[in-house]
């Protein structure tokens, strides 16, 4: 019998920082042996001429999330999570949403309830707190970070989300106290109000309103503002879905203080500009998602930060709804006002390839930063390294094989979300995924699915590299 489960040989074997040919013997859903001819699995890959990468690990998606204006998002854990497989993913952190007036653990409890039996790949969650009672900050939130969800994400917009001053302070406090991650959405909620007044009072309510009721001000002032708190608390914080360069400014200019400030950015904000909310009539509803795209300078900014490495990682904001729906986006954004479009779209699926084809195919990143932004950082940031995000000894056998030459044409029929658009259709990539297995087993194959909803499990996970044990 043959000694490994499952040999992939000959590939080219990309981690953070090295890149070697080599094979790799899997064996009870780990990474056993890497080297040179080793002896024979059960099952042979041979990956001449491919690229042997740690499946993606993608930190920020939305999973059937509840909303509170009637919108049904269009992915539950089943169908993203097939989705982000095809994409190259191994694993996925999506939120847990605590509603105003909600238990903090109960929220945990049901996006507990949603995902389990459903996934196609391993997940873990991230709470959202959106009422930081005694009880949810005091109670809870030990509880939940026992329970191996140890990040927590604030809101400064959206009406029943944003949290006020006051309680973005208590909540760093009590992260601080149970040494959880703090992220944070910033955008300045009045301020939005007040300019989508204006737009609305202008007869401006198309989708293109969205953009223009949000300029990139409201986002570098709230994250100004949400580094001062995060610096007198004393708390390491990780700014969400970054979109240009005034922002970039802020980020680097903590660093450059010594502060603990970290960012994230996304495809959206390297390929769309507020332009694309123009389309006509209401198709420009497909590109509401907030911070909205900018423009070619701030497209060019965070290309510009990616690669000095000002963003730790490179994340979807997959948050998908479906276009033609009455829970959809278009019907209230063609009717009403574009304040009533849902906020987000899909992308889970085409984060990679996108950061593939435009960062590395195009000589913009190189294929380590590639592999440090989708899967390492992730996971030394969200607390499961090495376990997780790397091709090492003991690491699980997440692993994504890569055609670095196939070329492929992103169109709405080719991806397996369940949502009826995609904001890239027509985008011709180089370079796709073609096998990715989570714990040694194939899930995806050639942009489709190969594994079950189920196989996926919840990973418990431990403190984030970024939070001091103190
Ligand atoms: N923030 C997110 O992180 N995702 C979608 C919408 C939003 O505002
Ligand atoms: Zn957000
Ligand atoms: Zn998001």
């Amino acid at each position: 019998m043959a000694f490994f489960d499952t040999v992939i040989r000959n590939g080219t074997v990309v981690t953070a920082s090295d890149t070697m040919v080599c094979d790799v013997g899997i064996k009870n859903g780990r990474i056993v042996a890497l080297g040179e001819h080793i002896e024979e699995g059960s099952t042979e890959i041979d990956a001449t001429d491919l690229l042997v990468l740690p499946g993606g690990i993608d930190s920020h998606v939305h999973l059937e999330q509840p909303t509170s204006d009637g919108s049904v998002m269009a992915d539950d854990f089943e169908s993203g999570t097939r989705s982000a497989a095809c994409g190259g993913n191994t694993m996925v952190i999506p939120f847990s949403l605590q509603e105003r007036g909600e238990s903090l653990l109960n929220s945990v409890q049901e996006h507990h309830d949603r995902a389990s039996g459903k996934c196609h790949i391993d997940y873990a969650l991230h709470a959202i707190i959106t009422d930081p009672s005694e009880q949810a900050l005091v109670k809870d939130l030990p509880e939940i970070v026992k329970g191996g969800i140890t990040s927590v994400k604030i809101f400064m917009t959206y009406e029943n989300m944003a949290l006020n001053d006051a309680e973005i302070f208590r909540v760093m406090e009590a992260t601080r106290h149970v040494g959880a991650l703090t992220m944070v959405h910033a955008e300045n909620f009045d301020a939005i109000r007040q300019m989508t007044e204006r737009l609305e009072r202008a007869g401006h309510t198309g989708p293109r309103g969205h953009a223009d009721s949000r300029p990139i001000v409201v986002e570098r002032e709230a994250t100004h503002r949400a580094i001062s708190f995060a610096e007198l608390v004393d708390v390491p914080l990780f700014v969400v879905h970054v979109s240009g360069g005034d922002v970039i400014e802020q980020i680097e200019w903590a660093k450059r203080r010594g502060l603990p400030i970290y960012a994230e950015t996304c495809p959206q904000y390297l390929t769309l500009t507020a332009d694309d909310l123009d389309s006509m009539p209401t198709e420009g509803a497909k590109y509401v998602c907030s911070p909205p795209p900018r423009d070619v300078a701030n497209q060019e900014a965070c290309w510009d930060a990616l690669a000095r490495g000002v963003f730790s990682t490179f994340t979807s904001d997959h948050c998908p709804f479906v276009y033609a729906s009455d829970t959809g986006k278009q019907i209230k954004g063609a009717q009403e006002s574009f304040k009533y479009v849902p906020n987000g779209i899909p992308g889970v699926e085409t984060r990679l390839p996108i950061l593939f084809s435009k960062g590395v195919s195009e000589g913009r990143i190189t294929l380590n930063d590639f592999v440090a932004l989708t899967a390492t950082n992730h996971a030394k940031i969200y607390g499961m390294y090495p376990q997780k995000g790397s091709i090492a000894i003991g690491s699980d056998a997440d692993i994504a094989i890569w055609d670095p030459k196939k070329r492929v044409t992103l169109t709405q029929d080719i991806l397996n979300h369940n949502c009826d658009y995609t904001p890239y259709e027509g985008m011709t990539l180089t370079g796709y995924p073609v096998v990715v297995m989570v714990r040694g087993r194939v899930v995806a194959k050639d942009g489709k699915p190969a594994g079950e909803p189920g196989y996926g499990e919840f990973v418990s996970r431990g403190r984030s590299s970024l939070v001091p044990d103190r």
